[in-house]
Order: structure tokens, then C-alpha cells, then sequence
């Protein structure tokens, strides 16, 4: 079996200030938790901005680069910026930070969905800042939309800056969708599959749920021409992260996705959380992949530590 690749997300947009004190926010703190996790085994870090000030999600390409440069001054970990940015921006406001910074990995979301967060709400007792509570009750309201031209528009950035997308499925037809790109010539395998399981709108965090998805991607593309990964979002993270280490996968784990190390406690950093998967996988009996083992396995082109 290759080695595991381990993605640790720093601090995505659905997980607001007041659900854990140990949210990375600011660019010094998002850039050193990546490192941190970095050290702890992560071959890949996944990138979202905040403000500094409050903690709201950005799509602001200064803060991006902040981050980036703080992180390559100590780490050579693979760096994965967002296109899913938050709730409320265009995709050309997610994607502008692509063709600005030509990061080695994207993420790339294969369709459109209801993203509903508002279940957080009962969590929060008092509210940090005052757009959070909002944001989370909107979300009941809320399509996060990746129709098929925002496709063609991610499509024409990729090829032009041989970024490799983390191309995230949270549902079967976002499968169906990538088939349509590829019939289109508009991408390429191989692909990395990033099934994302437990969000409010996409599919749940069960195991026939991933062995599902996992056949139907087999099937539609073939078993050598992708490598997949999987995010058990919420309550599912360990034991579908469990699954993929065993049936041959790379896990995902982070605060942007599960803000708990085990049930009721929170995880004090997202280093905590890739040390579980580290040490899950050597109970597993399988090796983790340094940085540059996983450009191997991932088949970056991109590999320009930019
Ligand atoms: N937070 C994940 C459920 C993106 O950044 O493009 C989805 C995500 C989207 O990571
Ligand atoms: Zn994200």
C-alpha cells in the first residue's frame, strides 16, 4: 500500500471563533499551526484566510500571501489554498488568489449543495463577534453554489498554473459531474478525490456511504487514475479516517472540519488531530508520506514551493 497522506485544514469558514478558543485566526497563527502540523506528519496543509481582526472568512489574496510565505520560511509542506472560500463570495472572489500565488494544490468543489451549519448554533452560549450568529442561522438559507460554468472557470485556471485540485465530493453526482468534465476534455486524470462526508446537505459519514463512492469513482474512472482522500466532517472524522487508512485512502482531518480529538473534548490544535491519525496509522501498519513522498503520489507538476 503507499504511504498515507495526511491534509491537515487549518481553519476553513464554517467553523466560527466561538465553537473553540483554538481556531487558528490570524495569518501568524493560521501559518504556524500549519507548520505545526507540518511536523506532526501533515504532507498537506489546507489553506483559508480570515480577518485578522474578527475572525470572518477572507478571500483577501494579501492574507494568502502572508500565510504562504510564513509557512515556506520553515516547511515544505505541499500547500493546498481554498476555492470554496466562504458562503458569501463569487467564485471569481474564491479563485483569485490561484492565478496570483499558483499554489501546488486547489481545492476544486464538484458541485452545488446546501451547506446548512446552523445544527452549531445550540453549541454557543456567548458569541465572540457579532456576525457569527448570523452567518450560522443564514446558513439554513444557503445553496454554496459550483455550477458547471464556475467548473470552466476553475478548469482554465488549473491548466494555466498546473495547479493539482483537491476535488471534493460530498454527494454521488459531483462524481457524475467530474465524469462530464472529463468527456469534455475540460480535466484530466489523475485525479485526487477528496469525499466529504457529514456536511448538512451533502452525504452522511457511513461507512456503506464511502465504500459507495468509492466503487461508483472505480467504476467511472478507473482505479489507477485517481488517489483518494477522505474528510469524515463532524462526529464521523476518526472512524472514516480509520477506513482510509486500512482500505488504502489519505485522510483529512482539522479544526476547518471536527473541532473535537475525541467526544466532548475539544482538540487543543490541529497538530493533536494529525498526531490521532499518525498514530492511528501506526497501529495500521501504514508508513505516513513526507511532503515530497505525496507530490510523488499525487503527481504534482506544480512543485515549485510557490
Ligand atoms: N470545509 C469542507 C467541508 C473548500 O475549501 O473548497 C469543504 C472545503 C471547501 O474544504
Ligand atoms: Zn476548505
Amino acid at each position: 500500500m503507499e504511504k498515507l497522506i495526511i491534509t491537515s485544514a487549518i481553519t476553513g469558514a464554517a467553523t466560527v471563533p466561538s465553537l473553540t478558543p483554538y481556531l487558528p485566526i490570524t495569518p501568524k497563527e493560521i501559518a504556524d499551526s500549519a507548520i505545526a502540523s507540518a511536523k506532526a506528519g501533515a504532507g498537506i496543509v489546507h489553506i483559508h484566510a480570515r480577518r485578522p481582526e474578527d475572525g470572518f472568512p477572507s478571500s483577501d489574496v494579501e492574507l494568502f500571501k502572508e500565510i504562504v510565505q510564513l509557512i515556506r520560511e520553515q516547511s515544505n509542506v505541499i500547500i493546498c489554498i481554498t476555492t470554496g472560500g466562504s458562503t458569501l463570495m463569487t467564485i471569481q472572489e474564491r479563485a483569485a488568489v490561484i492565478p496570483k500565488l499558483r499554489p501546488e494544490m486547489c481545492s476544486f468543489n464538484l458541485g452545488s449543495i446546501n451547506f446548512a451549519l446552523h445544527k452549531s448554533l445550540p453549541a454557543i452560549q456567548t458569541f465572540k463577534y457579532s456576525w457569527e450568529k448570523a452567518y450560522l442561522e443564514n446558513s439554513k438559507d444557503f445553496i454554496f453554489k459550483n455550477t458547471f460554468k464556475d467548473f470552466e472557470y476553475l478548469c482554465h485556471l488549473i491548466q494555466e498554473t498546473h495547479t493539482k485540485p483537491e476535488l471534493e465530493v460530498y454527494d454521488v453526482g459531483h462524481l457524475y459531474n467530474l465524469d462530464h468534465l472529463v468527456s469534455e476534455g475540460q480535466i484530466s486524470p489523475p485525479f485526487h478525490l477528496q469525499f466529504v462526508m457529514g456536511v448538512l446537505g451533502g452525504i452522511r459519514g457511513n461507512p456503506e456511504d464511502l465504500t459507495f463512492l468509492l466503487t461508483k469513482a472505480r467504476v467511472l474512472f478507473g482505479e489507477n487514475n485517481f488517489t483518494w482522500s477522505v474528510i469524515g466532517v463532524g462526529a464521523s472524522e476518526i472512524n472514516l479516517s480509520t477506513m482510509a487508512i486500512h482500505m488504502g485512502g489519505h485522510v483529512r482531518v482539522g479544526l476547518e472540519d471536527n473541532i473535537y480529538l475525541k467526544k466532548g473534548v475539544l482538540a487543543k490544535s490541529n497538530a493533536e488531530l494529525v498526531q490521532k491519525i499518525v498514530d492511528l496509522a501506526d497501529m495500521l501498519n501504514r508508513e505516513i508520506a513526507t511532503p515530497d513522498e505525496a507530490r510523488k503520489i499525487l503527481k504534482i507538476k506544480n512543485a515549485n514551493l510557490a
